[in-house]
């Protein structure tokens, strides 16, 4: 894709210092408490909200991503709230995104079902020859050993569909920076190499448990969560992006 966003000083614009940036508006689309609100507020390096309140009405926010070459992106994205499949406002929200995310929560079998239905809602917005950039994020893979959805399944459905797939944890924050500085790369036309995405992979934050007492729950055979020793996540209040 070419360097086609529309360039924008988002800072103040008497300053010969700042940046110009691409903006692009991103729309966040799922089910339900698959952890959309969370993703946004994770990205944003806000606190983690262990508390679930629906959304209500839209939300947005603009995430700011350096690239290589001092090329500067601004992400405009869209929370669609409580919005649900059915709501006759989504067509309007969906207008002139050039990325739409969809997510699920790996732990809830309906919520990646569901994802067909929200990529209708898409392809009734847009011609065959504007489709946006798709991305397929799977959210919740701290608990991984709860999945629901085999890894299979979301690469084929990504595959078919020609979109980019993620694995992300809302809570830890794993991978969520990684998928939108890759969206933003290729919104921008810019190639990464593979020390630019690894260099944008943030270090996840993990401490251990000791289970001396108990159990130990079983652990996912091949768990994508970064951590440091054994694979297990205490639960902890903040979005660990650093
Ligand atoms: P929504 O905006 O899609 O409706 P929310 O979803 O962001 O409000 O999240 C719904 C619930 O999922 C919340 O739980 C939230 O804390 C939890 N959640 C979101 N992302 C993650 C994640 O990556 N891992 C885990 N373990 N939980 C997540 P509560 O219990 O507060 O309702
Ligand atoms: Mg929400």
């Amino acid at each position: 894709m070419a360097l086609s966003g529309l360039k924008s000083n988002l800072e103040d614009s008497d300053s010969d210092s700042e940046p110009e940036f691409l903006q692009y508006k991103v729309v966040i689309l799922g089910d339900g408490t698959v952890g959309k609100t969370s993703l946004c507020m994770c990205l944003n390096e806000a606190q983690f909200q262990p508390k679930y309140k629906q959304t209500i009405g839209l939300d947005f926010f603009v995430k700011r991503i350096e690239l290589p070459n001092s090329i500067h992106v601004a992400l405009q994205i869209w929370d669609i709230g409580g919005q649900s499949i059915g709501s006759k406002m989504l067509n309007t929200y969906i207008y002139g995104a050039k990325a739409i995310v969809f997510i699920y929560d790996i732990t809830n079998y309906q919520s990646f079902v569901n994802i067909e239905e929200w990529l209708q809602v898409v392809k009734t917005t847009y011609s065959s020859n504007e489709i946006p950039h798709l991305a397929i994020i799977g959210n919740k893979i701290d608990l991984f050993h709860m999945q629901a959805v085999k890894l299979d399944k979301h690469n084929a459905f990504a595959e078919q569909n020609s979109m980019y797939s993620y694995l992300v944890s809302a809570k830890t924050g794993d991978q969520v920076f990684t998928s939108f500085y890759r969206m933003a790369a290729d919104l921008s036309g810019v190639i990464l190499t593979s020390n630019d995405i690894e260099s944008s992979q943030k270090v996840i934050k993990a401490e251990i448990i000791s289970y001396a007492n108990e159990e130990k729950p079983p652990l996912a055979k091949s768990s994508p969560v970064t951590v440091a020793q054994e694979p297990q996540v205490k639960k902890k209040k903040k979005c660990s992006i650093f």
